[in-house]
């Protein structure tokens, strides 16, 4: 667990407390207390990974040096830029996939009175990382930096989500459309720069460097960011087009993609039976612990001749988390 839970979730409420007195808007105790609860709600109830992972990238790229307060802070209030950004990213989600539940509890669209109000506290949510950095980077000689990152990962994201949604369109389940690059894109776009290139790239502008020479860390942490959706990526009933349905079909003869044309995204669990059936008998746990280990080498090489040590230890602490969630 990270030694900087504590100071973060500390940052938490001074960030909260300076939103709620954002002296843009007057404030009523009605106006504000709606959006003290929405962020307590929708902020802080997540593992907190993204967030944290901001400071422990800076200390490793600061090689063991001690951090001062003031870099804690910084560091910290980037890291809740990106669970902010999350947290819009996943109360407008849930609104378009129709979720119920959400981190054990209510998806806030289904908080009573919330409704579709929750749009535009999506949007608020989203306006919230753009005030946060306002106040505390505009005299950075890396805030337009900053500003620019945060725009493009959101776009990116936003891409990813359209192709999300449009490969599952209602009425146009096509399983043959699915395949191993569309999944590739769908999870590159849709969560991987905003998971894994995103801290490390708040990390390295802190630290002052030119996100222009560091393509290549992008390109592991993307890479990484694509294993890990693998994983967890099992959505059988939501006609998810997920690594096991294409490995599935990549690996099915005609009949059993029948099989699997018939039964795939159906709530019905006889159906969600006979696809793992499926699974099983295209032995696809074999499979994926021969992809994974294959993976991991494959970014170990790559991490290995990165010319930087401090960078290194970064990408290496990302995936050592990544491949220990698996047992
Ligand atoms: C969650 O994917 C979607 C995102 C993180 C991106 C949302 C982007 C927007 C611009 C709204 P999911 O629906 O597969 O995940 P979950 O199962 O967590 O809902
Ligand atoms: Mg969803
Ligand atoms: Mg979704
Ligand atoms: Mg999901």
């Amino acid at each position: 667990m990270s030694e900087f839970r504590s100071k973060f979730l500390e940052v938490y409420s001074l960030l909260k407390s300076e939103l709620l007195h954002d002296s843009a808007f007057e404030f009523t105790d009605d106006s504000r207390q709606w959006v003290d609860r929405m962020l307590d709600y929708n902020v802080p109830g997540g593992k907190l990974n993204r967030g944290l992972s901001v400071i422990d990238s800076y200390k490793l790229l600061k090689q063991g040096e001690e951090l001062s307060d003031d870099e804690v802070f910084l560091a910290s209030a980037l890291g809740w830029c990106i669970e902010w950004l999350q947290a819009y990213f996943l109360v407008l989600d849930d609104i378009m996939d129709n979720s119920v539940t959400r981190r054990g509890q209510p998806c806030w669209f289904r908080v009573p009175k919330v409704g579709m109000v929750a749009i535009n506290d999506g949007i608020m949510l989203r306006n919230h990382v753009l005030r946060i950095i306002k106040n505390h980077f505009r005299e950075k000689p890396y805030y337009v930096d900053l500003l620019d990152l945060f725009n493009e990962v959101e776009f990116q994201t936003t891409s990813g989500q359209m192709i999300d949604l449009i490969t599952t369109l209602e009425g146009e389940k096509d399983l043959s459309k699915y395949s191993l690059p569309l999944h590739h894109r769908i999870v590159q776009y849709k969560t991987g720069y905003y998971s894994f290139y995103l801290p490390v790239a708040c990390a390295l502008l802190m630290a002052g460097e030119n996100l222009d020479n560091h393509n290549d860390v992008k390109n592991i942490l993307i890479d990484m960011g694509i294993y890990f959706q693998v994983q967890i990526g099992t959505d059988i009933e939501d006609f998810k087009c997920s690594w096991l349905v294409v490995k599935a079909l990549e690996l099915s003869d005609e009949e059993q993609k029948i099989l699997l044309h018939e039964n795939y995204g159906k709530a019905d669990e006889d159906c969600v039976a006979k696809v793992k059936e499926l699974y099983k008998a295209l032995n696809l746990e074999g499979v994926f612990a021969e992809y994974e280990s294959k993976s991991y080498e494959k970014l170990i090489k790559a991490i290995e001749v990165h010319p930087s040590d401090a960078v290194q230890a970064v990408l290496k602490s990302f995936l050592a988390k990544i491949y220990k969630r698996q047992k």
